[in-house]
């Protein structure tokens, strides 16, 4: 309980810090944890590096699906990415410098597909 509280606090700070610094500079996180993504609803720039960090003992991805009702790995227009499966680690993936704004991508959990733990949206801002 107590972790999930902290995870949530560096979720918005890092919102926070995204809004202050402005378009495209900065990284933004996309953090998993107890079977979620957080935040489920992330705003990014074109351009923008999104860092994944996985933080439950359990191996999660996250993988962007062109539908949201049938998830399976694909991109939306130029927006797509796949962090693979991973364990208490981190990746990254960068929004392409042209992706249109408005573009909103499902993303999924490759390992958990058929519980559908988690799924969130990225929006191109
Ligand atoms: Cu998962």
């Amino acid at each position: 309980m107590r972790m999930t509280r902290m995870i949530k606090g560096w979720g918005l700070g890092a919102l926070l810090a995204v809004a202050a610094c402005g378009p495209t500079e900065g990284d933004t996180l996309l953090s998993i944890s107890d079977f979620d993504y957080m935040p489920n609803n992330l705003q990014v720039e074109p351009g923008q590096t999104v860092r994944v960090r996985n933080l439950d003992t359990a191996a999660h991805s996250a993988t962007s699906s062109p539908s949201s009702a049938d998830l399976s790995p694909g991109p939306v227009g130029n927006v797509g990415f796949d962090t693979g499966e991973f364990v208490m680690d981190e990746r990254e993936f960068t929004v392409p410098e042209d992706a249109a704004p408005g573009t909103i991508v499902t993303f999924y959990c490759t390992v958990h597909r058929d519980y559908r733990h988690g799924v969130g949206k990225l929006v191109v801002r």
